[in-house]
């Protein structure tokens, strides 16, 4: 006993960062793993994947387009957002810009009222969905292109785009130029010599910087954030390295669900890719330790192919069910040394769901081990390992063994420097990087309850956050799987205890009953619960009152956790729109955490001074006991 309060008194410190560190925006955008690409434009009415330029606006009429019902597949298939471009490289305008007279008011679509761009925009707001867009920097259509001339016109383009239509979680600034185009008629090759410095990328990042700091900027000739996967395929190359020079650059690996291509091209149907091959996408993007961006095209009617959706549904249920069960959650993990003794850099921290927290040796050990012992044993195929990469990514190479039969077997190799996996060869593959995470799939299911993962080189001392063993479903068992029975639960309040603003009345927020209330008589205001156990929380959900009033609807909100009531981490804050409208329960979920101690703060209310909570429930675990 006395050892083990020694242990966990002496507070080690946290090992210095290595290497290039990812922004907090970074490391955001790289837990959004996968999002939607959606190409549509004129193109879409030609059958063609590069216009020329000189494609007439009124083309552009997609009778049945619906933006909410393309989100909206995205969403139930557990894409964390989409991307528009628009404008492609044929230089038109999908919205009514001010830059030139190539647009969408020039088509016949909605009467040339019509604007894609704030349609996608609103249906993405409107479902909690992250919005980004794509804007060619070539343009075949403009007549200055290739001279100082276009710049004003692009430069405007970025700005309306990144000032009218909300939060751009990323933006594209494609490569490709092929030289020929239209060209306001000239119909000229155009050499634009160094994109970097015709484009002038570093004078567009600082804008953007400016105008929406939380945007990731994709290519811009190394000067964004995240760069290309490399291949069309949507394979990225691995091992991984979230680096360029002293710089942390991530990767996304991108590829149209359609093997005829990027836009939707007509007989396209039979040429959609199987939920399998995604699946291979995804272990080969995600798993790698990049993001994935898949594209989805509409048609000339403005909706989705029933093929592409069929295949994108499938393979959703697929990924959701991989992930849902985490069979080394809660194991117990010794390991060959912990960072100063610290609890706090345990072996358990691999096991307890909370992506945050890591296990780490001492500075200089770059070869620990960590023994697992699952709660039971369990039959897996896949390894999912991931990186505190706050502190930078450091390993070079791992290998995990499980005890069958009394013997240890080696699951996966570790890799050798100068070795590399290309292309989708994903089974029995070794362990090099790791990353924001890396997925091993197995040669074949092992069933065991002891593991041994050991780090055989980094660069510094390893902090890994996360040690999973999951099992990769058919696509028929997926199917078969109509609800995650694994979701977090709202936890039962029956124990809590609470403080903050009026906390007598706290427990009114958590008694089950709609028509009672927390209230108190000013706003800002907070209350915390006192879980008086650990758990592993990830989300909440909040019932506006229903009693016909809105004084005190909660309109802005923020939450934090702690372990001890003292030390508080945000973990979520947003908007509850439309409660005047439709006050129904809204839900909000965030990166699992551990925590006893959960504080809401309503940061803004509808009418009036006051705030008020008709039920609150918690959402989340048991943290391993
Ligand atoms: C490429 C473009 O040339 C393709 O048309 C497509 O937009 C793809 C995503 O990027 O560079």
């Amino acid at each position: 006993m006395l050892g083990c309060l020694v242990g966990s008194l002496s507070a080690a410190t946290a090992p210095e960062p290595y290497g290039p560190l990812p922004t907090k925006q970074q490391v955001n955008w790289l837990r959004m793993e996968w999002y939607a690409f959606v190409h549509f434009g004129l193109n879409t009415y030609t059958d063609r994947e590069w216009g020329y330029g000189d494609e007439s606006p009124s083309l552009f009429k997609p009778a049945n387009f619906n933006a909410e019902a393309i989100v909206k597949t995205f969403k139930s298939a557990g894409m964390n957002g989409m991307i528009y471009t628009a404008k492609h490289h044929d230089g038109f305008c999908t919205w009514p810009t001010k830059s030139t007279g190539h647009n969408i008011t020039k088509s016949p679509w909605k009467k040339g009222k019509g604007d894609v761009v704030k349609e996608f925009a609103r249906a993405c707001k409107k479902h909690d969905f992250a919005f980004g867009t794509y804007l060619s920097p070539w343009d075949r259509n403009c007549a200055e292109y290739g001279r100082e001339g276009y710049l004003k016109v692009y430069y405007k383009q970025i700005k309306e785009l990144l000032t009218k239509y909300g939060p751009i979680f990323e933006i594209w600034f494609d490569g490709a130029m092929g030289g020929d185009g239209y060209y306001g008629g000239a119909r000229q090759h155009r050499n634009i010599g160094t994109a970097d410095t015709y484009y002038n990328y570093e004078k567009v990042v600082k804008n953007i910087r400016k105008l929406q700091p939380d945007c990731i900027i994709w290519g811009a000739a190394g000067r964004g954030d995240v760069t290309w996967g490399g291949s069309e395929k949507g394979f990225v190359k691995y091992p991984l390295w979230n680096a360029q020079g002293n710089k942390w650059l991530s990767l996304e690996g991108d590829t149209p669900i359609n093997h005829r291509g990027w836009f939707w091209h007509p007989g396209q149907g039979g040429h959609v890719k199987s939920p399998e091959h995604l699946m291979d996408v995804y272990l080969a993007s995600v798993g790698r330790g990049a993001n994935l961006i898949l594209n989805l095209a509409p048609n000339r009617n403005g909706r989705l192919d029933a093929a592409d959706v069929a295949s994108l549904e499938a393979f959703g249920k697929m990924r959701t069910r991989l992930l849902a069960k985490d069979y080394a959650l809660k194991a117990k993990v010794k390991a060959s040394q912990v960072r100063g003794n610290d609890d706090r850099f345990g072996g358990n921290m691999l096991t307890d769901g909370d992506i945050e927290s890591y296990w780490c040796p001492e500075n200089g050990n770059t070869t620990p081990s960590a023994e697992i012992v699952l709660p039971e044993p369990a039959t897996f195929d896949v390894i999912r390992l991931r990186e505190q990469i706050r502190l930078g990514q450091r390993v070079e190479a791992f290998k995990v063994e499980a005890k069958v039969d009394g013997q240890w077997q080696t699951i996966v190799e570790p890799g050798n420097p100068g070795e590399e996996e290309t292309q989708f060869n994903l089974r029995g593959g070794k362990g090099h990087t790791i990353g924001n995470q890396v997925l091993r799939w197995l040669n074949e299911p092992v069933t065991t309850d002891r593991l041994r993962l050991t780090i055989t080189r980094a660069k510094a001392c390893p902090c890994i956050s996360e040690f999973s063993l999951l099992r990769m479903p058919s696509v028929e068992e997926a199917q078969a799987v109509e609800e995650d029975d694994s979701a977090d639960k709202a936890l039962s309040s029956k124990d809590w205890t609470y403080g903050g603003i009026d906390a007598e009345k706290v427990h009114l927020a958590f008694d089950g009953k709609a028509d009672t209330l927390w209230k108190s008589d000013r706003t800002p205001s907070h209350f915390v619960v006192n879980m008086k156990a650990e758990n592993i929380v990830s989300g909440f959900s909040y019932l506006p009152r229903q009693d016909g009033k809105t004084v005190g609807m909660t309109s802005r909100y923020s939450v934090q956790v702690s372990m001890d009531g003292k030390r508080w981490k945000n973990v979520a804050e947003g908007e509850f729109g439309n409660l005047r409208a439709n006050p129904v329960e809204q839900f909000v979920s965030f990166p699992p955490q551990k925590a006893r101690y959960f504080r809401f703060s309503s940061t803004a209310a509808l009418d009036g001074q006051g705030s008020s909570v008709a039920e609150m429930k918690i959402y989340g675990r048991p943290a391993a006991d």
